[in-house]
């Protein structure tokens, strides 16, 4: 750690304030620039904390920039972790208000539900599939507080990986009946397709995405438990959108999610 206490609960602070109020920012390692791994990660679990302290609840977990599409948009080349929160969650179909977040972008995702804890190291693909109840499709409505979507990547860990709002919905299947990496996904504006991949685009399958959550978790002695959502991450790039806008993702053999913005 290269920050103090201090440091590191004003710039939770500060960055809590930003989402909450919907006021950009500039990136924080501009300020300090020796902050390490371990100060981003402290951030994030003081905004976590500050969360947990007023009420809400932490109501599944993310992985962030595991596509290289993401990673080639955002110009990192490492995943993050981050978490979801029970405001955040939009029902399918829903409105999200514009008004309450600064730039929003949406992401077409697989979304994973545990039926068995997990914890790492040593989680891999099998470890992840034999431990899921089912998938699902998500759009995750990211909503970076720094201005213009410009960080690196432990500024955006600190900012708890952009996290704002998510969909889930559409059709679940158990994970053992389908092929994530070659599964179809499309994701629509305005009934125009905007852009379109398939699950292998994150990490060369969506499970491999959730085994590194697993291993990034346990190298801090926590487990996943059993029951668990998680965002496996974008599997194109994020596509920005605004009021008016119609966002649907379809997703083979799982239906559609979708939600409006207003
Ligand atoms: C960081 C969050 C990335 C994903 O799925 O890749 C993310 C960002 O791009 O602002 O949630
Ligand atoms: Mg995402």
């Amino acid at each position: 750690m290269k920050l103090d206490q201090a440091t590191i609960l004003k710039l939770a602070e500060h960055l809590e304030e930003c989402e909450l109020n919907a006021r950009d920012t500039l990136k924080i390692t501009d300020d300090h620039p020796d902050m390490d791994w371990d100060d981003a990660y402290a951030i994030q679990d003081e905004i976590r904390r500050r969360k947990l302290a007023r009420g809400n609840k932490i109501v599944g977990l993310k992985c962030g920039l595991t596509s290289y599409a993401k990673m080639k948009q955002m110009g990192v080349e490492t995943p993050c972790f981050g978490f979801v929160t029970d405001y955040g969650s939009v029902p399918d179909g829903g409105e999200v208000k514009v008004s309450e977040l600064i730039h929003p972008k949406v992401e077409p995702e697989i979304c994973f539900v545990l039926k068995h804890a997990l914890k790492g190291p040593g989680c891999h693909i099998g470890a992840v599939l034999a431990a899921t109840d089912f998938v699902m499709p998500g759009i995750e409505v990211i909503d970076s507080r720094y201005r213009d979507f410009k960080f690196d990547l432990k500024s955006v860990i600190a900012d708890n990986t952009s996290a704002a709002r998510f969909v889930v919905g559409g059709q679940t299947l158990p994970a053992e009946g389908v092929d994530l990496r070659t599964l179809g996904v499309v994701l629509e504006k305005n009934g125009e397709i905007v852009t379109l991949a398939s699950g292998a685009a994150v990490l060369g399958h969506p499970a491999a995405a959730v085994a590194a959550l697993v291993n990034h978790l346990g190298a801090r002695g926590e487990e996943v438990p059993a029951g668990t959502l998680i965002l496996s991450g974008g599997i194109t790039e994020a596509v920005a959108v605004k009021p008016g806008d119609h966002i649907n993702l379809r997703v083979q053999g799982m239906g559609s999610v979708g939600c409006h913005f207003v």
